[in-house]
């Protein structure tokens, strides 16, 4: 299995993807994509979709987090990242860790670096929807405080001084919980000190970074798109009416995010279920492509 990961190193959401290649031993292809827009050779394997990471398996595109956590557990259910019957408890954290946890932690690192490249922040100011960069001096203090207080939620998961977040295995939940915690460390000013108040999370924090990235190998975006356009997609194709009802496989249909970065992606309905969507379509340049997303968090309407 070729696992091709597009993202760039200080991504904290790549760093969870990272991590569960870490969690379960896997060796995987590295594609950088640069930070801001426009990002040419992911988005002809997306279709639009312009968040980081993305995780490419031939001829199938996963994006979102969550999917690529879902779909690596499927093809390689080996030190599982949901121990003990915990998949469903794990991807509902991501709701706390990706809102409550990472929106102030993004704002903090585009607020408090005073040094960042003017195009860094002109891209987010227009991508981060949920922040109002012109009032985010003043916010700041505010944004500390939602900050900390998630990273209060994690010493109180952590202060009986267990492992992990769920008991004695690292799962999904510890690397929902760690991501904002590493882009403290590496984004935030004073990140440093802001952690030292928590010495549990200190001691776990080392735990979750020990699992590593697996065995990563660099390889170039156009490589990558030849592999899209030599490979077919392995999708099944499912439709449940239950997911959206008058959806049918095959009908033209555009998939957008709920939340920020919101581009819509457009393609021939492959799947539909209560766990994710996926469409076909065609690149000039990826050749025939599969593109899956969650369902939770995506909005999916018919366009023909
Ligand atoms: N729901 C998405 C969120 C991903 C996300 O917001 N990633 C950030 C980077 S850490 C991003 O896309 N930033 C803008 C960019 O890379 O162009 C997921 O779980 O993958």
């Amino acid at each position: 299995m070729d696992y091709i990961l597009h993202h760039f190193d200080i991504s904290p959401f790549a760093e969870k993807v990272r991590l569960a290649f870490g969690l379960k031993g896997l060796a995987w292809h590295s594609v950088q994509i640069p930070v801001v827009m426009p990002k040419p050779d992911l988005t002809a394997l997306t279709g639009g979709y312009r968040k980081t990471p993305v995780l490419q398996i031939g001829a199938d595109i996963y994006c979102d987090t969550q999917r690529i956590a879902s779909e690596l557990e499927r093809r390689h259910p080996a030190r599982s990242l949901f121990p003990q019957g915990s998949k469903g408890l794990c991807l509902a954290l991501a709701n706390w860790s990706d809102a409550a946890f990472f929106r102030p932690g993004a704002g903090l690192s585009m607020g408090t670096n005073t040094d960042l490249p003017e195009a860094i922040l002109k891209d987010r100011s227009a991508f981060f929807s949920f922040l109002d960069f012109a009032s985010l001096p003043g916010e700041l203090p505010h944004l500390y405080a939602q900050f900390n207080a998630q990273l209060q939620l994690l010493e109180t998961m952590l202060v009986d001084g267990r492992d992990y977040l769920l008991g004695t295995e690292p799962s999904w939940a510890d690397i929902l919980g760690y991501f904002p915690v590493w882009m403290c460390r590496g984004n935030i000013r004073n990140g440093d000190a802001l952690l030292s108040g928590f010495p549990h999370v200190g001691a776990w924090e080392q735990k979750v970074a020990a699992l590593g990235h697996g065995e990563r190998r660099e390889l170039d975006a156009a490589a990558a798109l030849a592999i899209a356009r030599e490979q077919r997609s392995t999708a099944e194709t499912v439709v449940l009416e239950a997911a959206m009802p008058g959806l049918a496989a095959g009908m033209e249909v555009a998939v957008t995010p709920e939340d920020y970065g919101a581009v819509p992606v457009a393609g021939e309905l492959v799947r539909l279920t209560h766990e994710d969507i996926a469409v076909r379509r065609t690149d000039p340049r990826a050749g025939e492509v599969v593109v899956h997303f969650p369902r939770s968090g995506y909005r999916v309407e018919k366009t023909a």
